[in-house]
């Protein structure tokens, strides 16, 4: 009789995606096959963007790092290297039409008829992988609108208009977060295999939780409102117990810990950075994407929803509060003081 241990039937992402396209109400915005295609493209980007993230720690734990290579130029920092990972996947994809990125100034177009743009921040917070800290690839998918040959007014729209957004974090092994609009999965990459598995089915943020997450060393330049919030978190008046602090740096990191335990995320704009520090388009957009389609919300300094705000230019920055239900409302009371 089989051995109970080996599992012969494992959902594969490309798997996963084929059986959501057939699900009933699957946004019709992603006809059969090209999305599909997209993502595979997609998975291979992040793939091949861990596979560089684990030798460049090889390679900068025993002291190559800043060794010329072959064709004799600087050792690539590792966002250059994950940056033009990303666009030539997207270019090879034969579907993509518009990219943003973090590490481009401008707009990309390519040639053909892609109908998807895509929006991405190739290696959030890679100031942190010296220290060992994950970080990831945070990514949104537009559908071009009928009739549009492609430019910037495809990718200045609400982030919920996006078809599919999420990030991979690239940690002890890789995951993938990802939402096509029907909830949140999140798969994990077997790296012998080159397969990303689904190992967290329909993820849900608990409603509560008593877990923040800020950088309190912005804590003199924040407005009352927001001093007030964080507070009363930490000196609650009616003899609850406080909460508990947990920051990494690392977007990808924080906003994964918030999926998995719940609690709350933010990064309020403040007195030096007026509207935040966070870009709004490859940040805000896919991580509140994700946190509503796993039970969350997510709003700005004025207690607005995130994916109703529409950018003005495509690095545009925004206050971030993302995370469990009853936390954020609990935080919108205060903003809105
Ligand atoms: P701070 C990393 O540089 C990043 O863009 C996000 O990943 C992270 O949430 C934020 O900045 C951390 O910023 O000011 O707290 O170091």
């Amino acid at each position: 009789e089989a051995n109970p241990e080996v599992q012969t039937d494992i959902i594969t992402l490309t798997r996963f995606i084929l059986q959501e396209q057939n699900k009933v109400g699957a946004s019709s915005a992603i006809p059969t096959g090209d999305f599909t295609l997209l993502l595979n493209s997609l998975q291979f980007a992040f793939k091949f963007i861990a596979h560089n993230i684990r030798r460049s720690t090889l390679v900068n734990l025993i002291g190559l790092s800043g060794t010329a290579n072959s064709t004799g130029d600087d050792q690539k920092k590792l966002d250059v290297i994950g940056d033009e990972i990303f666009i030539n996947a997207m270019k090879a994809s034969g579907k993509v039409k518009l990219v943003v990125s973090e590490e481009q100034e401008d707009l990309i177009v390519f040639e053909g008829d892609g109908r998807y743009a895509v929006v991405c921040d190739p290696i959030d917070g890679s100031s942190n992988l010296d220290a060992g800290v994950s970080v990831g690839t945070i990514f949104g998918v537009y559908k071009l609108p009928e009739g549009s040959s492609g430019s910037i007014k495809d990718v200045l729209r609400p982030g919920k208009e996006m078809v599919a957004a999420g990030y991979t974090m690239y940690g002890a092994s890789a995951n993938l977060v990802l939402s096509t609009g029907n909830g949140c999965n999140g798969f994990t990459l077997d790296d012998p295999l080159g397969e990303f598995i689904l190992t967290h089915p329909d993820l849900k943020l608990p409603d509560l939780r008593s877990i923040y997450s800020v950088n309190e060393g912005n804590s003199s330049l924040w407005s009352d409102n927001v001093k007030n919030y964080f507070k009363a978190l930490k000196f609650p008046e009616d003899g609850s117990k406080p909460y508990s602090a947990r920051y990494i740096g690392s977007m990808v990191a924080d906003v994964h810990r918030t999926i998995l335990y719940g609690g709350m995320f933010a990064y309020p704009a403040d007195s030096k950075s007026k509207k935040g520090k966070l870009r709004l388009l490859y940040e805000g957009f896919p991580m509140a994407y994700i946190i509503e389609q796993a039970g969350g919300l997510a709003i700005n300094d004025n207690g607005e929803r995130i994916l109703d705000l529409v950018p003005t230019e495509i690095h545009e920055r925004s206050g971030v509060w993302l995370g469990s239900k009853g936390e954020i409302e609990k935080a919108k009371k205060y903003l809105l003081k």
